[in-house]
């Protein structure tokens, strides 16, 4: 393996024969250690189609060392509750089984994450440390902590983008219509090929058990949010969803796409958002076998383009989850119509408790808290709606971020800053014309949603008593 270095922005871009370099950083120099070489598994929590564990198991082997996986779980993540633990945890045991098969040993450590990291790496005498990419703030911070502490090199791969973000664009890119040439232009030299993850020895020495009934019971999550049933947690479950969504789903995409009451969603953004499933293993399928179709391209737009374009927003925008991250035409015009008079104003609680006398923005709410999903039509009607019902922009957005990382069960990903970030601060959209409170951002009403989909079929669907 040929280690040429080059220096390029905050980071060295390694280059390593199996898997295409431009996907690696090198973030931390440091003495190599004795010990395993330890994949710090953080955002792209499976076994299959995973470039930061495939990087990993490529490193140990060059060196003749074990290959060690750790998982940092923190007992409050940025307000996750247990609804998301659930799905998460449940997710990581299929994880462990996995690379138990494969001879890879599997550590949950419980704990402030960074030093937990730290204090396992030292035990260990790491080799090296292999993290992901992550353009959360959270997350940075965290890796911020482990690089200060750790004297050892760390390396970070972009394994949740097809195109790694800081090859895809080095700035703030407007919108869809400027990272998309980029992106298609650099596609091809990205979808390559999963290499297979070779198993190991067995080193018993590694294996420990995780105690799965001490780490639920350790959580300290809100209890109140509870976990979905209608989504199976875990790699398996994510590759049958894609199955089912390219037999029953994609063909209808375009056509029911913003019907609420039809069933031609992917659902598979929960899978996307704990890494469960690989955006490139989604891709390349449906790249491969369903015949080219509008509702093909326009679903690749959404995992592909949106996806990369909200990765781009959140890590080159250190103001992703504030209003001081709005474009300046956005900001101005809010400002200038945050004294309209409003005909209905709402309480935090009164927005959570969907009790509000919009019906439809009631039921969305309601999907959200019952299901862990609201369809993605909806979603921006239901965060417009916030900043209509708030004279205080930054407030409705905040709002907006709260419910949405509380309920959603893809809250607290780079999706969900920039879905409310459009709604309500006109990131990568455009003036539109103005009008009273909501001044240039774009306006969405009732009689929109009428023109779309059967809007009292689905306040039908969702009109039972919330026991928020
Ligand atoms: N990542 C971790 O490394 N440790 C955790 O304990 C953890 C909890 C968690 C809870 C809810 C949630 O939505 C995400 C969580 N993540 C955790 C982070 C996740 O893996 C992603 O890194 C980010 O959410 C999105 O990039």
């Amino acid at each position: 393996m040929r280690l040429v270095s080059r220096q390029t922005g905050s980071a060295t871009i390694i280059n390593f024969n199996m898997i295409n370099s431009k996907r690696i950083r090198k973030i931390n120099d440091g003495i190599a250690g004795k010990g395993p070489v330890i994949y710090w598994m953080s955002r792209d929590q499976r076994v299959n189609d995973n470039w930061a564990l495939l990087f990993a198991r490529q490193m140990a082997g060059d060196k003749g060392k074990v290959l060690v996986v750790a998982f940092a779980l923190s007992p409050d993540f940025s307000g996750a509750t247990f609804r998301h633990y659930d799905f998460m945890l449940k997710g990581l045991r299929q994880v462990e089984k996995k690379l138990a098969a494969l001879n890879i040993p599997f550590y949950m450590l419980a704990g402030d994450s960074p030093s937990e990291i730290v204090n396992f790496a030292k035990e260990l005498d790491t080799e090296c440390l292999v993290t992901e990419f992550d353009p959360l703030k959270i997350k940075r911070q965290w890796k911020r902590n482990v690089v200060d502490l750790l004297k050892k090199p760390v390396y970070e791969v972009d394994a949740h983008n097809i195109v790694p973000c800081w090859v895809a664009s080095q700035k703030q890119e407007y919108g869809a219509y400027t990272i998309r040439p980029k992106i298609n232009r650099l596609l091809p030299e990205f979808f390559d090929v999963f290499p297979d993850l070779m198993p190991q020895k067995h080193h018993p020495e590694f294996f420990s058990a995780n105690n799965w009934d001490q780490l639920y019971s350790e959580l300290t999550t809100d209890r109140e949010v509870m976990p979905v049933r209608w989504l199976i947690p875990g790699e398996e479950a994510a590759k049958k969803m894609l199955e089912s969504f390219m037999i029953a789903g994609l063909h209808r995409y375009v056509r029911f796409g913003n019907d609420p009451n039809e069933y031609a969603q992917s659902d598979l953004s929960p899978y996307l958002h704990f890494g469960q499933i690989s955006s490139q293993r989604v891709a390349m399928e449906i790249l491969e076998r369903v015949s080219s179709s509008e509702n093909k391209t326009a679903f690749l737009e959404q995992l592909i383009i949106r996806r990369e374009l909200a990765e781009n927003f959140c890590y080159y925008n250190p103001y992703y989850d504030s209003y001081k991250g709005f474009p300046d035409w956005a900001r101005r015009t809010l400002s200038e119509h945050a004294d309209d008079s409003r005909k209905y104003v709402y309480t935090a609680d009164e927005l959570e408790k969907a009790a509000t006398h919009d019906e439809l923005w009631n039921a969305a709410q309601k999907e959200m808290i019952i299901t862990g999903k609201m369809h993605s039509y909806l979603r921006m009607y239901w965060a417009k709606k916030i900043l209509e019902w708030d004279d205080d922009p930054s407030r409705a957005f905040q709002m907006a971020l709260y419910l949405n990382d509380k309920y959603e069960l893809d809250g607290t990903d780079p999706n969900g800053y920039a879905g409310c970030a459009w709604s309500i601060g006109g990131v990568h959209d455009h003036a539109w014309s103005e009008r009273q409170v909501f001044g240039k951002i774009r306006y969405m009403n009732r009689s929109g949603c009428n023109r779309k989909f059967d809007v009292d079929m689905y306040i039908r669907r969702f009109n039972q008593k919330l026991t928020v």
